[in-house]
């Protein structure tokens, strides 16, 4: 068996992971010793991982199979007992982050750039996670940037690729490389913390669905759970086959990346609930027959009826949502007198929330939900906690919207992202606001008055860590409220994204648009974003 070889190498700037992950060009992944320096970096972030168990995986994108190989033997040159790895490569995150916690792993790395494109021209990411299952926290992400700028050398060990396509353990220098079925034991779960036979009663009596998985990796989950388990038409689950470019598409749950989806719960013979994941399944879009289920609602729908699911019989311990993410959920909260907590956008700030078991439900408004069943956001989670409210209700997705209007009200929200902006620019906007905000409250913006603004800093309960400048919060009298903070995972130029809500107790049937455009215009107010990005319109608009 070969030993390890020293590979000489020196520091690449620029690889500090983002909101989730590194991510970069899918070229820029394939230059000589980009991937290698980071995984090297990694392995320093975990604590090393000599004697230790690895989850692996990824979302089947282009280099997903390249990646795994070169990841596979580094870990065994380092030392590692196990790695633990999808067939083919594959895992979505929330079945990584599951096998993490079942075997017991130190950690795990999921090749993805979520939602980004993928493909040669297209985007490529690598998550950490850590042994709760959950994505690495900012101290471990921090450890990790450090190490990648002090690198000089990584170890690797020289062999043939292994037969990713065959479960069953093989061995690369020391280190047994143990491939696994990525779906089963994720379904397993699933049965177990909801309702099968009711949902299956309810498809045999003939409800329908769509469940739209954008050729990216919860094809074969869904397949399996939906159709296979639950009885859903053949064919209920399209775009089901992984491709390594997403069939050229953008895999985004969302109107705009799933428009055919979208449209198609509007035109007749609409199914009666009509759902689409990510890239790495940790997203979800619920559409009902007419109907659009914005995340944010989705969040609080979810809180007000999640007892009907046997895994949460017994109610919520708390709620989280990330402090872009519309205070929908929160009035749930105060209405059954839940915990609730506002957390910086991504995933791993809810990690110390759940692990204490301070919350149950989490949720973000970039179409993330998710619960204490595993620390991730979980795409197939939400669609089944749907689908088993409706088996118990007997009621419509937009019969459970209206009548959740109808009890909290409507909390009207959107968001609003500019894209490849100048970087300069973006920054310089963020600043210039930043700057501005000790004085604002008090002052007319277009329409509104400022009440409250503040640059958003985040004190996690649990172990007391903080977070600053993660967002700038904008409250008018009234209650609207506007975000706005640049994306942390993209990767040209800045996306600036802004977030708008405005609450109505009493009335549910205006155009979301029409019903926030005095929060749109007192941002220009606020901020002269028209003039200073030159850009009229946003380009993605959910
Ligand atoms: C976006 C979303 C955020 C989400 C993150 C990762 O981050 O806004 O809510 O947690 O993507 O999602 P940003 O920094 O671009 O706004 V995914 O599905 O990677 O894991
Ligand atoms: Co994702």
């Amino acid at each position: 068996m070969s030993a390890p070889i020293r590979v000489a190498t020196r520091p690449i700037p620029g690889q500090k992971p983002g909101t989730s992950g590194l991510r970069a060009k899918t070229r820029v992944f394939m230059q000589p010793h980009y991937l290698e320096n980071f995984v090297e970096a990694v392995w320093a972030g975990l604590g090393g991982i000599a004697g230790k168990t690895l989850v692996l995986g990824g979302d089947g994108r282009y280099f997903n199979d390249r990646a795994a190989q070169v990841i596979m033997r580094m870990a065994a040159a380092s030392g590692a007992s196990r790695v633990i790895v999808g067939q083919n490569g594959l895992l979505s995150t929330p079945a990584a982050s599951h096998l993490i916690r079942t075997r017991g792993a130190d950690g795990g790395v999921i090749l993805s750039a979520s939602h980004n494109p993928g493909g040669k021209d297209g985007d490529l990411g690598v998550k950490v996670n850590i042994s709760n299952g959950g994505p690495a926290p900012e101290a471990v992400t921090a450890r990790i940037h450090a190490a990648t700028q002090a690198l000089e050398q990584y170890l690797i060990v020289e062999s043939q690729d292994l037969d990713l396509a065959r479960p069953g353990r093989q061995r690369l220098a020391e280190t047994v490389i143990e491939v696994v079925d990525p779906v089963a034991d994720y379904a397993d779960l699933m049965e177990r913390l909801f309702d099968f036979s009711a949902m299956r009663a309810l498809i045999a009596d003939g409800f329908s669905l769509r469940f739209d998985a954008m050729h990216a990796v919860t094809g074969p989950y869904a397949i399996e759970i939906l159709e296979r388990r639950l009885g859903a038409e053949p064919g209920s689950v399209i775009n089901a086959v992984p491709l390594s470019d997403f069939g050229g598409g953008h895999p985004d749950p969302n109107p705009i990346w799933a428009k055919a989806l979208h449209d198609a719960v509007f035109a007749p013979q609409a199914p009666d609930l009509a759902a689409a994941s990510d890239g790495d399944g940790d997203r979800n879009m619920i559409l009902g027959r007419g109907i659009y289920v914005s995340p944010s609602d989705s969040l609080a729908v979810l809180a007000a009826h999640a007892h009907l699911a046997p895994g949460y019989a017994g109610g919520l311990a708390g709620v989280a949502r990330s402090m872009p993410t519309s205070t929908a959920v929160d009035r749930v909260a105060a209405a059954r007198g839940l915990p609730c907590y506002a957390t910086p956008t991504g995933w791993k700030y809810f990690g110390n929330l759940l692990d204490a078991g301070r919350v149950t439900l989490c949720g973000e408004e970039s179409f993330g939900t998710g619960s204490d069943h595993v620390p991730e956001k979980d795409g197939l989670w939400a669609v089944l906690m749907w689908l088993n409210i409706l088996a118990a209700t007997g009621k419509s997705v937009a019969a459970i919207l209206h009548d959740h209007w109808a009890e909290f009200g409507r909390t009207y929200y959107s968001r609003h992202d500019y894209e490849a902006l100048d970087a300069d620019v973006a920054q310089a906007l963020i600043e210039d606001l930043r700057s501005s905000l000790p004085g604002l409250a008090g002052d007319d913006a277009g329409p509104l008055r400022v009440s409250r603004a503040e640059d958003f800093a985040y004190t996690d309960p649990v172990d007391g860590s903080s977070s600053t400048g993660q967002g700038i919060e904008i409250t008018f009298e009234g209650g609207a409220r506007a975000v706005l903070r640049l994306s942390g995972t993209g990767t040209e130029g800045a996306t600036l994204r802004l977030y708008l809500e405005r609450y109505s107790p009493d009335d549910p049937s205006l155009d979301p648009q029409a019903a926030l455009t005095p929060v749109i215009t007192a941002v220009e107010a606020l901020t002269g974003l028209t003039c200073r990005t030159g850009r009229t319109a946003a380009d993605v608009i959910t």
